[in-house]
């Protein structure tokens, strides 16, 4: 599961890209800096992780991860092919979540691709190009589905009202996420379409060091204009944290942060806000050897979550001893919740819960 920085050109995607990653993009003042798409593994930042570390006392620990890629700006007329336009979808269409950076500082000295700063315009601009490469897609299905639909193919035709109503909201300017569906017609003939406007998304709105905080203007209209969308806006100075990123000394970066009125990195807010985007949860292992972090879809069953570590453990599954978090920091140790009988056994359709802490137990 990845989540893909996307924007216009010149926006800010690489140096955020930058603050989340070690992996070192190219990041420069002129549109069209990056081509080809720079990807990390990006470490969660859990602070349940150190709470375990300090219990258990393991020998090493382990954060989950998430991978993130920084992807190419995309103009006005990409769906066209446009600045290389056809590549740079096709690079979108291969992520599983969106972090749609908008630029919302002033600075004269840093280019714009369309002249001057408009969060919402250029919000639209690629919408509009996403759509329209959706649109395509659209098109497409529908001259293959028609003949058969009109040949009196029920499932066909199903497929076909199901397109058209997708064309249509397209056609209107609204994203497919944005669509009502039912429930199987989603799954058999959304999902499998992978379209590009029906990937979650959130919004990522650069600011000048002074509204690291609070934001400023061009937030306020920014998350007035998607308020209907049910997406996360999150407020980065990503300059600024790539400034304060490169600082080697934890505390002279904590000071710094603590200038600009922030407790903690907003990197590290983005960093889990990507993970929940991609409906990805956390349960833990808490061994003396190792303390880990491992990721898992939100609704997974208990073998499934034990297919994470290895596929064995899934296969040969016979039950998991669980935890809850909170339990587990409350009562200090394992022996200790087992003492007060808070230690779960569940079985293979156990659900399982974000901060559970858990082990397994299976044959091979
Ligand atoms: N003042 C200011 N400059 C920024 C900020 N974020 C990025 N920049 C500058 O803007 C320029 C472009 O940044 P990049 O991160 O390369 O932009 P990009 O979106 O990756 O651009 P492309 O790869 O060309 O699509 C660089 O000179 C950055 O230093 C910011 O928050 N404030
Ligand atoms: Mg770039």
């Amino acid at each position: 599961m990845k989540a893909g920085i996307v924007g216009l050109p010149n926006v800010g995607k690489s140096t955020l890209f930058n603050c989340l990653s070690n992996a070192k993009a190219q990041s420069a003042n002129f549109p069209f800096c990056t081509i080809e798409p720079n990807i990390g593994v990006v470490n969660v930042p859990d602070p349940r992780l150190q709470k375990l570390e300090e219990l258990v006392k393991p020998e090493r620990v382990i954060p989950a991860t998430v991978e993130i890629v920084d992807i190419a700006g995309l103009v006005k007329g990409a769906s066209k092919g446009e600045g290389l336009g056809n590549q740079f979808l096709a690079n979108i269409r291969e992520t599983d979540a969106i972090l749609h950076v908008l630029r919302c500082f002033d600075n004269d000295n840093i280019v714009h691709v369309d002249g001057n700063v408009n969060p919402i315009r250029d919000k639209e601009t690629i919408d509009m190009e996403l759509q329209l490469k959706d649109l395509e897609t659209v098109d497409k299905k529908l001259e293959k589905v028609k003949r058969a639909a009109k040949t009196g193919n029920k499932e066909a035709q199903k497929e076909e009202a199901c397109l058209l109503k997708i064309k249509a909201g397209l056609e209107a300017g609204v994203s497919v996420r944005a669509l009502d569906f039912e429930e199987d017609e989603y799954e058999e003939f959304v999902v499998p379409s992978q379209f590009i406007t029906a990937k979650p998304v959130m919004y990522v709105c650069n600011v000048d060091e002074g509204s690291a905080n609070s934001g400023n203007a061009y937030v306020d209209i920014v998350k007035e204009a998607v308020k209907d969308e049910n997406a996360e806006v999150l407020v980065l100075a990503v300059g600024t944290e790539a400034d304060i990123n490169e600082l080697d000394d934890f505390e002279e970066r904590q000071m710094f942060l603590q200038d600009i009125g922030l407790d903690e990195p907003g990197s590290s807010k983005l960093i889990r806000s990507a993970y929940k985007l991609l409906n990805q949860q956390t349960y833990f292992t808490a061994g003396v050897k190792e303390v880990r972090a491992w990721t898992v879809d939100i609704g997974a069953t208990a073998p499934q979550a034990a297919g994470v570590i290895h596929t064995d453990f899934e296969k040969g599954f016979i039950r998991a001893e669980v935890i809850a978090y909170d339990d587990f920091v409350t009562y200090g140790s394992e022996s200790k919740v087992k003492e007060a009988g808070k230690m779960r056994v569940e079985g293979k359709n156990y659900v399982v819960k974000d901060g559970d802490v858990m082990h397994f137990l299976f044959n091979v």
